[in-house]
């Protein structure tokens, strides 16, 4: 079983939302576990602080490191654990990717850092988080969000949290390419069908079919997950630019 502990100023926004559909049913059945730290628990003096202003002026707030470091060393005595990661949310990290995830989920322990405000003194980076992850080149308010995503991204490769459809459906993501459009019922909806082949019953068609359509799919919307002869190899945007 995986754990992920989630070190956050605010523990309320994660519930509810891990509480639903997969997520919610993995952690009923026991594939992952997910445990909230309230970060203001280690905060310092009478007023539990936790930010303070920049060094150097500019404005803002930062978290200090000595509460993030306390609930880190508090998390590793209480429950220790073998293979982990301590990860530090942020848009300076590496892309969360679906490889990435794969990685998270044969860990036993994941440690999730949520900044806030301008974001967490430089020595979190240097002394406490194995690495940074980021979900995308976009400005937060809270690595929180992106801690929803990067738990909800690892469950789904746990073995049993997906049901037998699930493993057929991380194979097609495993081409690279996107996934061929789905349809169900009814045939004909305000004028537009179900494309024949689709209720053929030929299943070689259909296979071959879809892959076209995954194809031109990628080509059309996701240009960058193909090298220039149409191919697939599996590289980040950033590597195949270098080329
Ligand atoms: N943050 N991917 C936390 C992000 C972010 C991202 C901005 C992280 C604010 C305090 N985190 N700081 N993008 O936007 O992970």
């Amino acid at each position: 079983m995986l754990v992920l502990d989630i070190v956050t100023l605010f523990p309320s926004m994660f519930f509810g939302p891990l509480d639903a559909g997969v997520l919610g049913r993995a952690r009923k059945n026991g594939h992952v576990a997910i445990r909230l730290h309230d970060l203001r628990r280690w905060g310092i003096g009478r007023q539990r602080q936790v930010d303070d202003t920049p060094y150097g002026g500019g404005g803002g707030m930062v978290l200090r490191p000595e509460p993030l470091f306390a609930a880190v060393e508090w998390i590793r005595t209480t429950y220790p654990a073998g293979r982990e990661r301590v990860i530090l949310l942020s848009p300076q990290g590496r892309k969360l990717r679906h490889e990435g995830a794969r990685e998270l989920a044969a860990l036993e322990r994941v440690i999730l850092l949520c900044g806030r405000y301008e974001g967490v003194d430089e020595r979190v980076r240097e002394g406490l988080a194995d690495e940074e992850m980021s979900i995308g080149d976009l400005v937060l308010t809270g690595g929180e969000l992106p801690a929803m995503m990067v738990a909800d991204a690892v469950a789904r490769f746990i073995p049993g949290v997906l049901g037998q459809s699930g493993a057929a459906e991380k194979e097609s993501f495993a081409d690279g390419l996107l996934e061929s459009p789905y349809y169900t019922r009814p045939v004909e909806f305000r004028g537009l069908r179900v494309p024949d082949v689709l209720m053929s019953g030929d299943h070689r068609a259909i296979a071959r079919w879809r892959a076209g359509q995954a194809r031109e799919a990628t080509r059309s919307k996701r240009p960058d997950l193909l090298d220039r002869d149409g191919s697939v190899t599996r590289r980040t945007g950033a590597e195949r630019r270098e080329e």
